[in-house]
C-alpha cells in the first residue's frame, strides 16, 4: 500500500478549459506553489471539462498542464492520478507525459498513517441509476475502442453532445441523487476497513461524518473550481481546507 509521511494535497473537479483561464492559472499556481513543498499530490479525477483521448495533447492548454505537472513531477513531489466521469479517457501515454501514476478507483492509501480511500466520488452516487448505465457503456473496452477510433473532430462533437445532454439529465434530477447514498459510504468503510474517506464529484465540499458500525468515520470531499476552487491539506497534525 502506499504510504506517506509529509504534507499531502488533494485536489478535484479542477475541470480545466480554455474558457475558464483564471482557473488555468490558479492550477498552475498551485503546481508551482503549495506543491512544491508537499510530498505528494492526488488528483481524484474531472482535471478536465473533458478528455477525448490522449492523441489530444497538442493543445496548447494540455501542453501547459503537462509541462507543469511534469516540472513538479521532476521536482520532489509525487504525483498521482484517479480519472473522474468526464476525463476516463486519460491513460498511460498522459500520464507517462505529465509523469504521474494512475491509481484506481476506489484506492487505499495510508496518509500519515491514517488508512485513507480515494475516490472520485460518482461510485457513490448509487441512485443516480440513469448515469450509472451511462457510465457501464463509456468504461466497457469495447465502447472505447470504438470511440477513440473516430477522428478528434468528431469525438469533441460527441463530448459536447453528451455534456448538453447531461446538463439537461441534471436538471430534471433531485440534489439526492446526485449526492452520495448513506449505503454506498458505508459499504466503501466496511469494504476497505477504513475510517476516512477522501473523494470529489458531489460538488458538497467539506467535512461529513458518519457512523458505520458504531465507529465515527469521516468523509471529506472536495471543491470543485467551478467557482474560486481549492484544495486539501493533509499533514501530520491537521487536515486543512484552502479554498482561493
Ligand atoms: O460531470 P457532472 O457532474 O456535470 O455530471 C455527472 C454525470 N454526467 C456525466 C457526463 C459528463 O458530464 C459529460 C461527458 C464527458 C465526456 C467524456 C469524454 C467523451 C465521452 C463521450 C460519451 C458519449 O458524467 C451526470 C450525473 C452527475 O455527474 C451527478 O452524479 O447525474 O450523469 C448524467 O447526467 C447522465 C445522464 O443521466 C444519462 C446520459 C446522458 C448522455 C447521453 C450521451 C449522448 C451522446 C450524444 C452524442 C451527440
Ligand atoms: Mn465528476
Amino acid at each position: 500500500m502506499l504510504s506517506f509521511h509529509h504534507a499531502s494535497l488533494l485536489v478535484s473537479d479542477v475541470h480545466l478549459c480554455e474558457e475558464r483561464p483564471a482557473q488555468v492559472d490558479a492550477f498552475m499556481g498551485l503546481l508551482n506553489g503549495p506543491a512544491r513543498q508537499a510530498e505528494s499530490l492526488f488528483i481524484l479525477g474531472d482535471l478536465f471539462e473533458y478528455w477525448v483521448g490522449d492523441d489530444d495533447c497538442s493543445s496548447s492548454l494540455a501542453q501547459r498542464v503537462i509541462a507543469a505537472l511534469k516540472a513538479l513531477a521532476d521536482s520532489a513531489c509525487k504525483i498521482y492520478f484517479i480519472s473522474g466521469n468526464r476525463d476516463f479517457l486519460i491513460g498511460q501515454t498522459f500520464a507517462d507525459a505529465a509523469g504521474f501514476k494512475l491509481l484506481d478507483d476506489p484506492c487505499k492509501v495510508e496518509i500519515q498513517g491514517v488508512p485513507t480511500v480515494l475516490m472520485h466520488g460518482d461510485l457513490l452516487c448509487t441512485e443516480d441509476t440513469a448515469y450509472l448505465a451511462f457510465r457501464e457503456q463509456v468504461r466497457n473496452p469495447l465502447w472505447q475502442q470504438q470511440f477513440l477510433a473516430q477522428d478528434l473532430a468528431v469525438r469533441h462533437h460527441i463530448a459536447q453532445g453528451a455534456t448538453a445532454e447531461s446538463g439537461k439529465a441534471k436538471q430534471a434530477k433531485s440534489e439526492e441523487i446526485m449526492d452520495v447514498t448513506e449505503t454506498a459510504v458505508a459499504e466503501v468503510f466496511k469494504q476497505f476497513g477504513v475510517n476516512r474517506l477522501i473523494h470529489g464529484h458531489t460538488h458538497r465540499p467539506g467535512h461529513h461524518q458518519h457512523s458505520v458500525n458504531g465507529v465515527m468515520r469521516d468523509r471529506w470531499v472536495l471543491p470543485d473550481w467551478y467557482g474560486p476552487g481549492g484544495y486539501l491539506r493533509v499533514t501530520p497534525s491537521i487536515i486543512e481546507e484552502i479554498r482561493f
